[in-house]
């Protein structure tokens, strides 16, 4: 691990022309600042294309929003994660909460979605978040205990796996969780992957927050404990503050 991620999730949004200006705004900065984040954007497979061309031997990475977990095969609509390795990115989002919603996504799902990546040679980005269902009721680390220990690969390479605790509550509601709420949550995490790979090993993978990151709360919650950078959504579609997220 070297300085903090800073992952942007475009979702179901863009278009070329939207894609063309963020990327080159967000290269024109990293060719500028010394910057010690790294930077990734994950914007719809429609325009990994586009967005790859641009950023092409550069330092911004680029990764897809979800994989299947076959290699290949009759999935109509689903994109590998060989192909997408293939293309050039680097990264790929696993287990979003709205995959888990949208398409019922399981664990399961997530965890064989996450094997997939790492055996094409990609970072999954495994996302992880209790509802705030779960948070009333006081379940929250439970969730999260199942989710870490069910949606990890067995073998899983601590070096090529990075987390993303996102409470469900919190993504685009403009709620974000206090400082506090996110350093009990990402201790855990970090206890729990201590648990599993030993202390050494478990320090390398890095644990993103996300939910409303903005760059008004960016700085307190990348201050946290534990925290190693950010998933961010509605702030990632906007160079300005997409990079203000990740360089102060
Ligand atoms: C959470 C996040 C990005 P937002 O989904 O994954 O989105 O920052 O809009 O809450």
């Amino acid at each position: 691990m070297t300085g903090k991620l800073i992952a942007g999730n475009w979702k179901m949004n863009g278009s070329v022309s939207f894609a063309t200006e963020l990327v080159e705004g967000l290269l024109e900065r990293l060719n500028q600042d010394a910057v010690s984040a790294d930077f990734v954007v994950c914007p719809p497979a429609a325009l990994l294309g586009t967005v790859l061309s641009l950023a092409k031997d550069t330092d911004l990475a680029v990764g897809g929003q979800d994989c299947h977990a076959n290699v290949s095969g009759a999935h109509t609509g689903d994109t590998s994660a060989e192909l997408l390795k293939d293309i050039g990115c680097g990264y790929v989002i696993t287990g979003h909460s709205e995959r888990r919603t949208d398409h019922g996504e399981t664990n399961a799902d997530v965890n064989a979605k996450s094997a997939a990546a790492l055996t094409a040679g990609l970072t999954p980005i495994i996302c992880i978040g209790e509802t705030e269902a779960e948070r009333v009721t006081g379940d929250t680390l439970n969730v999260i205990k199942t989710q870490v220990t069910e949606s990890l690969p067995d073998d899983c390479d601590p070096d090529n796996i990075v987390l993303a605790y996102e409470p469900v509550w919190a993504i685009g509601t403009g709620k974000t969780a206090t400082p506090a709420d996110v350093a009990d949550v990402h201790n855990f995490i970090r206890g729990l992957l201590n648990d599993r790979f030993g202390e050494d090993a478990a320090k390398k993978i890095r644990i993103l927050y996300g939910g409303s990151v903005k760059p008004e709360n960016a700085a307190e919650l990348l201050a946290v404990s534990n925290v190693d950078g950010a998933l961010v959504g509605g702030a990632s579609l906007k160079v300005e503050d997409f990079w203000a997220i990740g360089v102060r």
